[in-house]
């Protein structure tokens, strides 16, 4: 490879490496996967919370209670479904891809492997509002937002510098050496 070449996939390499290392310099490290709690109320016809949010990566513990009547916890994307009556802590539980049959459980526990935006809805008909009574878990990507765009404009600058024509433009005037 001719000098110049070389010389310039180096500077690339470096700008694409400073694009990733340079921002974790000036934040925290990516946060490790942590166990997350949360308490979901149902009644007619909503959840409290109705948004949940976690980072990929963490073990979701949810504990799912109702203040009226019976309510269901299907989460789309997870194969998750529950079911709570008013007054118990306990829960009915099942993965309904695997069994129809529901045991009874503490909570609702799973990790969230799974990156973007899961609904959950009831599941269990609970009135004539039935069918609107949703909420929505979000799992976040784990990594740091500052570093992937540092690695974005690493990348942008590197391919710049590789790009950028190598020969000296026609106007310019031969033997000159830029
Ligand atoms: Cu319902």
């Amino acid at each position: 490879m001719d000098p110049k070449k070389k010389g310039r996939w180096l500077v690339a390499a470096v700008l694409v490496a400073a694009g990733w290392f340079l921002p974790s310099l000036a934040t925290s490290p990516s946060p490790a996967p942590q166990k997350r709690e949360f308490d979901i109320v149902a009644h007619k016809y909503a959840y409290e919370p109705s948004i949940i949010q976690v980072n990929q990566g963490d073990e979701v513990h949810i504990r799912f209670s109702s203040k009226d009547v019976m309510h269901g916890f299907y989460l789309e994307g997870y194969d998750i479904d529950a079911v709570a009556e008013p007054g118990k802590t306990d829960i009915q539980f099942r993965h309904p891809s695997q069994t129809v049959l529901f045991t009874q459980a503490k909570e609702i526990v799973f990790k969230a492997d799974r990156r973007g935006k899961f609904r959950y809805r009831c599941s269990f008909t609970c009135g004539y509002m039935h069918p609107f009574m949703l909420g929505v878990l979000l799992v976040q990507p784990n990594f740091l937002f500052g570093q992937a765009m540092g690695l974005m404009i690493g990348i942008f600058l590197a391919g710049f510098v590789l790009a950028w024509p190598s020969k000296p433009l026609p106007a310019k005037a031969e033997g000159v050496v830029v």
